[in-house]
């Protein structure tokens, strides 16, 4: 199947699942911050922690199923994570996916409260009757274990963290950033993806080496795309890393070696995907339409 077309097919199942686990009318007392959570994890994206998930589970076991609770819990993550970076104590961005970001829509308080329900529903979603159903609680518990270590401290909250400090000064340090605030849920979702489809452990980390790889590169093109991007394909505002005065590749490196350093990155993560026995090419067309994405 044609890429785009696999992709809308991963976007359209996992949303209409979403849709289902997040009802309005269960808690009707709860209903304002259930309708900022929808609006922030239905309110479109790219979905690329979704198509990890689900891509590497049905290159690996022939479905997508096992994977779909999965891709659903990391959705959620990032959505919290998207909600609470927009927050004025954090970033202070009032647009985000080409809309008000939530706590414009709903305010600071809401904000903050549907992120958090967000996280915790991300983990409801791995426990939960369909999930244990489908793959069984022993590789549930772990998806459960790779998702709150990737979230966590010692993941993407921890490279929020250094992000906020600002202490970069060199490529390391900024590599070091970006391997935990944007790559560890990466990873998380491609580990995830192969824990669903029963896949070995080396098979897992053959797919989080190339995992961490393209998560490297996605926060390279990130950083390209806030200058050089178009705000209306984004959905965010652009220039926003130099307006908080942030270190990033392309202040470092400047525009010609960014890219250079990005498209290193998406080759060397191909790569990697030949060790692992897929059967067909959705990652390896998916990673080189991330390597050119406008958006
Ligand atoms: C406040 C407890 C607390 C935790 C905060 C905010 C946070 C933890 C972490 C932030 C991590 C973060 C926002 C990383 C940015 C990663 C990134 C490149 C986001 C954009 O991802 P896309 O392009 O977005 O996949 P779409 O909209 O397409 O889903």
């Amino acid at each position: 199947m044609e890429l785009k077309v696999q992709m809308a097919h991963y976007t359209h199942r996992m949303e209409e699942a979403l849709d289902a686990a997040l009802p309005l009318d269960h808690a009707p007392a709860q209903v304002e911050v259930l309708r900022a959570m929808r609006y922030s994890l239905l309110g479109g994206g790219k979905r690329i922690r979704a198509q990890l998930a689900l891509g590497l589970c049905e290159g690996l076991c022939g479905d997508a199923t096992p994977a779909l609770p999965a891709a659903m819990a990391v959705e959620m993550i990032h959505a919290y994570s998207l909600i609470h970076d927009d927050l004025p104590c954090m970033d202070d961005d009032a647009v985000r996916r080409g809309r008000p970001s939530c706590h414009i829509a709903f305010g600071e308080a809401m904000a903050l409260l549907a992120g958090d329900g967000l996280l915790t529903q991300a983990f409801s979603q791995l426990s939960g009757e369909e999930n244990l159903a489908c793959i069984g609680a022993e590789r549930a518990l772990r998806q459960i274990s790779v998702l709150s270590e990737a979230a966590g401290a010692y993941g993407m909250v921890g490279g929020q963290v250094l992000d906020i400090l600002g202490n970069h000064r060199t490529r390391e340090d900024l590599e070091n950033t970006d391997r935990l605030k944007t790559g560890a849920l990466i990873k998380a979702a491609a580990r995830m993806g192969c824990i669903a489809a029963g896949a070995s452990l080396d098979t897992e980390q053959a797919a989080a080496d190339f995992a961490g790889l393209l998560g490297l590169g996605f926060q390279v093109v990130d950083d390209i795309l806030d200058v050089y991007g178009d705000t209306q394909a984004l959905g965010k505002q652009t220039g926003r890393d130099a307006e908080l005065q942030k270190v990033t590749y392309l202040s470092l490196l400047g525009l010609e070696s960014a890219r250079a350093v990005a498209d290193a990155l998406h080759n060397k993560a191909v790569v990697r995907l030949d060790a692992l026995p897929l059967k067909n090419r959705f990652l390896y067309d998916l990673t080189e339409l991330l390597r050119t994405r406008t958006h």
